[in-house]
């Protein structure tokens, strides 16, 4: 049953002459949102499931949503699509100090590289100060989520994070070496997550010292696999081309990657020229192998191996597919990887177990495509439902398209009896990624699809020049998909998984004994100081360490004195152990603030450079008293 948008669609592919190759991005994605402006019409919003939660009720999904190049990732409640927590990042955060306290600077110090660190401090900085994240992406263990750990990448400063489900924080930050801006990051899914891999997308010289500018030659893309729990670099591999989004298979045998700019252009007429680029497959087994031979050579302390197209390895295959293709998902029975055109308005469907024969040599290349689909102008990423279906999101025609796998093989194979197409459904508008309740894993559950569109235009009230972003919510529970939500958004949702509640557990407070404050522990214990009991000023030569507890409504302390220029650290511990409890620590007119979650300790520290008297307060709301939950530093000159 295809849509009544069928017409519209095929009226902009007949402008575009039947190819998207010539027209830039850009320039389409204009004429695209404008003719859908004005067709533009309300979808009626009832489908099998229903999208309501009411008051008091709560959602059934947690949904893990980018925050783009704001850095930060965000928990979402589906249905109902109401934002219920935003996680810092590679971000600052004005309300948690994230970025500011002792726990979170050493999160986001530690795994910078020497040389960055040196360039920052240059800058009067201990760390970058933001960062662009695209896909988070929940461990699995044997294809299905197990609720320990999001990981997300950082493209703008080639770094990758990860995320405890337990308290919902950042506990790791790495900055990857020879590579440079981490874009497509997926997780090993068999037997478990084991490896995060992370698609180096731009070119770089290796080593990038500044010798090299214009020999195309010098330049490698890299692909690396990071230990989830070590959060340490493994091994790398050279590749040719620019790798964009990549998946793993339900097997842990291989990983597949899309690869843009085989031309190996620096610019973008020179990336875009030739007719095909590729599906790089790796092959994890025989990388392990060579590493553990000793077949990689050290760079920047990192085992790297060459499989670029030339060194004909064992490591990597690539896969002729259209030119510049963009989003590559693995179907949740385990049997096949799509990559998404892009320029091309088709995806290509590859058979995983090809690839067993593809790098024994026994089939061609070209041998383990299984089915090739016109889905419509610009498809960028594809989810599944479960029950043999696949959606597509197509940036161009600003819709989700809904085809039938096995059907579309068939096809492909040339049986005239099936129309894998089953639907095309206007979204709003210039859809990029699109995802499904537990479609990334064997649980596919084929209830919900979120549609994350780039642009908002006219859906909701004008806010200025710089518009939201729209996340739709479609029912795919039925036949037909329905639109029953749309979603303003703040830069930018690239991504989102959707995971079942019952896979994850959060805690309501923190254990004592959590590692995120262990330093803090380990110096009071030093100072004999009991952070759950006691308010205390320890000097230590210039240094100064104040110890407090916080229980509602009331510091431990109600002032404290220091000397100018002492350099002070503040521990405030919330010894309330009750649900919900939080408290802060803001000090006024010192850059400092800081969240205090129950049976949390947090720290800051800083420079006392200004006289006199400073109050600090508590800036969540905890108690009637929470205005009257404030302190005061005296600075002696
Ligand atoms: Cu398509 Cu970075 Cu996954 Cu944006 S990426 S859309
Ligand atoms: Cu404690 Cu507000």
């Amino acid at each position: 049953m295809t849509s009544n948008s069928e017409n519209s669609s095929l009226s902009r592919r007949a402008l575009f002459g039947g190819t998207a190759k010539a027209v830039t991005l850009a320039g389409a994605a204009a004429l695209g949102g404008g003719s859908l402006m004005a067709s533009g019409r309300a979808e009626a919003a009832t489908g099998k499931n229903s999208a309501e939660v009411a008051p008091g009720q709560i959602d059934e999904y947690y949904g893990f949503w980018s925050g783009g190049h704001s850095g930060e990732v965000r928990i979402l409640g589906l249905p109902s699509m109401r934002e219920l927590m935003r996680i810092p990042v590679f971000n600052m955060c004005s309300a948690s100090g994230w970025g500011r306290t002792n726990e979170s600077l050493k999160i986001l110090t530690e795994g910078l590289l020497p040389e960055t660190k040196e360039f920052l401090k240059k800058q009067g900085l201990k760390t970058y100060q933001h960062g662009d994240t695209h896909h988070p992406r929940p461990s699995y263990t044997g294809g299905k989520y197990d609720g320990r750990y999001v990981f997300i990448n950082d493209k703008a400063n080639t770094r990758i994070a990860r995320i405890r489900l337990d308290v919902m924080k950042t506990d790791k930050i790495i900055e990857i070496p020879n590579a440079h801006s981490i874009h497509g990051l997926r997780l090993q899914r068999f037997p478990k997550t084991g490896y995060v891999f992370c698609n180096g997308e731009n070119r770089i010289p290796m080593p990038n010292d500044g010798s090299v500018l214009d020999e195309p030659s010098k330049y490698v893309s890299v692909f690396t696999a990071v230990d989830a729990e070590s959060m340490k670099v493994q091994w790398q591999v050279m590749v040719s081309g620019n790798l964009d989004n990549n998946d793993a298979d339900y097997a842990g045998k291989y990983v597949a990657s899309t690869c843009y700019n085989s031309e190996e252009a620096t610019t973008t007429e020179g990336m875009m020229s030739a007719e095909r680029d590729h599906l790089v497959v790796f092959n994890i087994k025989a990388i392990e192998d060579a590493v553990k031979a000793g077949k990689a050579k050290t760079v920047n302390g990192v085992p790297v191996l060459d499989g670029r197209k030339a060194a004909k390895s064992q490591f990597t295959r690539y896969i002729p597919v259209a030119n510049s293709p963009h989003g590559t998902n693995a179907t949740p029975d385990g049997k096949y990887v799509i990559a998404n055109g892009k320029l091309s308005p088709t995806v290509t469907i590859f058979e995983w177990k090809r690839f067993d024969d593809l790098f024994a040599g026994k089939i061609k290349e070209e041998e383990s495509i299984v089915g090739i689909l016109e889905v419509g102008l610009g498809p960028l990423h594809t989810n599944f439902d479960g029950r043999g279906n696949a959606y597509t999101s197509v940036f161009l025609d600003s819709q989700i398209v809904k085809w039938n796998i096995d059907e579309a093989i068939r096809a492909y194979k040339g049986d005239k009896s099936v129309k894998p197409i089953k639907q095309k459904l206007d979204v709003h508008y210039q859809v990029g990624h699109t995802n499904a309740s537990m479609g990334e894993t064997s649980e596919a559950d084929g209830k919900w699809l979120v549609a994350l569109c780039k642009f908002s235009k006219d859906r909701f009230l004008n806010v200025g020049p710089l518009k939201p972003e729209n996340d739709q919510l479609i029912d795919i529970s039925g036949d037909e998909m329905k639109l029953v939500h749309d979603g303003p958004t703040f830069a930018e949702p690239h991504d989102a998984t959707i995971v079942h509640r019952s896979k994850i557990k959060p805690r309501d407070n923190w254990d004592r004994n959590d590692p995120m404050f262990a330093d803090a522990v380990a110096q009071a214990k030093k100072d004999g100081v009991n952070l759950e009991l006691d308010n205390k000023i320890i000097r230590d030569g210039k240094k100064v360490r104040v110890y407090m507890v916080s229980t509602a409504p009331k510091f431990g302390l109600d002032s404290f004195k220091v000397k100018r220029g002492d350099e002070v650290t503040v521990y405030v511990t919330n010894g309330d152990d009750v649900s919900d409890l939080t408290h802060g620590f803001t000090l006024v007119g010192h850059n400092i603030a800081m969240e205090v979650a129950p049976q949390a300790t947090a720290s800051v520290t800083f420079t006392a450079d200004r006289a006199g008297v400073w109050y600090y307060y508590c800036q969540w709301f905890c108690h009637a008293l929470h205005m009257e939950m404030q302190g005061r530093m005296l600075v002696e000159p």
